[in-house]
């Protein structure tokens, strides 16, 4: 099949999805098309089976916001056209859908029929999606959808209590490939970044409000208080700097590493020995499911989908938003024995194994087939 696929090429988790997704298709002899304004950052190489087009909105002066949605509609039909694409693959409602919907039109105008499967992200549907400039636009476009997906049945709900919905949802969970895990390196190079008898903690993610940094250092403030630690705070965002100054205020300067954004998480994952995600709001947290896939239990909320990926007391613990104590008791509790620490890690990659790629992606592929199969019968 030939596939079409919109994502945000940053380092976010819709992107790495949409990537990630990309790439196994082709592995699997699909030939991909990434249609988006930089080349997503996940993606490893371009191969024979994998393109990239670039969509670039030229500048004019009489443009206060450049019109990026048209530019997309527009490469979207070319592209198409160029290289017969069977079916495309919007991820995040916004604006991708929105233009997905306007190519198909304009394709039909050609005789052309281009089946779109949309796949929901999170916050384009709880936070961004939700805004009463986009609501009518949002519901719009996800009811003109062919297929619509949901990565977790948490948003899946979400989606229908805030929409207008008139479009089944398929749940198609996020994923994870684990047959790569730790096969690039055999050494994690942990005493590059701590003592050999400190535990290491880490955060990933882009440092957005809804993350609750704050709280991810109050928690390792209760946490080192007990068990001899370290913190290392991967990513970049608006509220890094409070995370910064609050580090200081709680005088953990000599304990809390800032990396910004890396490339290299599977590498810090390797020697981590706890990941905290005490997000207000996650649709899935594939942030969790990367740190489990490397033997990192998670400590985190219970909001939105978190509890359908990470399993209280088995492959670490949830707690209310905002309980940065009982986290951090929890996290104590995994730290503070190697007995139980080494059960908590072999628990999260047994947890992690159940979204594994090759589980997940034939769920596409059929989701494919029948946006294809429904387009033909219209
Ligand atoms: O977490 C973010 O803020 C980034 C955001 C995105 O759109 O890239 O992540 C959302 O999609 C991820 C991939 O499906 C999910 O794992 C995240 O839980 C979700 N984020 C939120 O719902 C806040």
């Amino acid at each position: 099949m030939k596939i079409g696929i919109v994502c945000y090429p940053t380092f976010g988790g819709s992107g790495v999805v949409a990537t990630e997704l990309g790439m196994a298709l082709s592995k699997r002899g699909h030939s991909i098309h990434f249609i988006t304004y930089k080349q997503p950052v996940r993606l490893e190489q371009l191969n024979r089976n994998i393109h990239f087009h670039e969509v670039t909105v030229p500048e004019y002066p009489l443009f206060h916001f450049q019109p990026y949605e048209l530019a997309l509609s527009s490469k979207l039909v070319n592209m198409v056209k160029l290289h017969e694409i069977d079916v495309l693959h919007v991820h995040y409602a916004i604006p991708h859908a929105y233009a997905g919907y306007m190519a198909k039109k304009m394709l039909e105008e050609e005789g052309i029929s281009l089946p779109m499967v949309t796949t929901l992200h999170g916050t384009d549907i709880t936070l961004v999606g939700n805004h009463p400039f986009y609501k009518p636009a949002v519901t719009f476009s996800i009811n003109h959808s062919d297929v619509v997906t949901s990565v977790s049945e948490s948003l899946k709900k979400d989606t229908l209590n805030l929409f207008k919905i008139t479009k089944d949802i398929d749940v198609v969970p996020n994923f994870i490939d684990t047959s790569k895990f730790r096969k690039g390196f055999t050494d994690c190079q942990r005493h590059l970044m701590a003592d050999e008898d400190e535990r290491i903690i880490s955060h990933v993610s882009n440092f957005r409000a809804v993350k609750r940094i704050g709280d991810v250092i109050r928690i390792f403030d209760v946490i080192q208080k007990s068990v001899k630690s370290k913190l290392i705070m991967v990513g970049a965002g608006p509220e890094k700097e409070m995370a910064e100054a609050l580090v200081a205020e709680l005088g953990l300067q000599e304990k809390v590493v800032f990396l910004g954004e890396s490339n290299e998480i599977d590498k810090i994952l390797c020697f981590s020995d706890l990941f905290l995600l005490p997000s207000e709001k996650e649709s899935f947290g594939l942030a969790a499911l990367e740190a489990m896939v490397n033997g990192v239990p998670v400590i985190s909320t219970n909001s939105g989908g978190i509890p359908e990926v990470n399993i209280h007391g088995v492959s670490g613990y949830l707690a209310e938003i905002g309980d940065v104590q009982a986290m951090g008791d929890f996290g104590v509790k995994i730290l503070e024995d190697n007995d139980t620490l080494k059960r908590f890690k072999e628990n999260a990659l047994e947890q992690a194994k159940t979204f594994d790629i090759d589980i997940v992606v034939p769920q596409y592929e059929a989701l494919y087939e029948k946006a294809l199969a429904e387009i033909k019968k219209a």
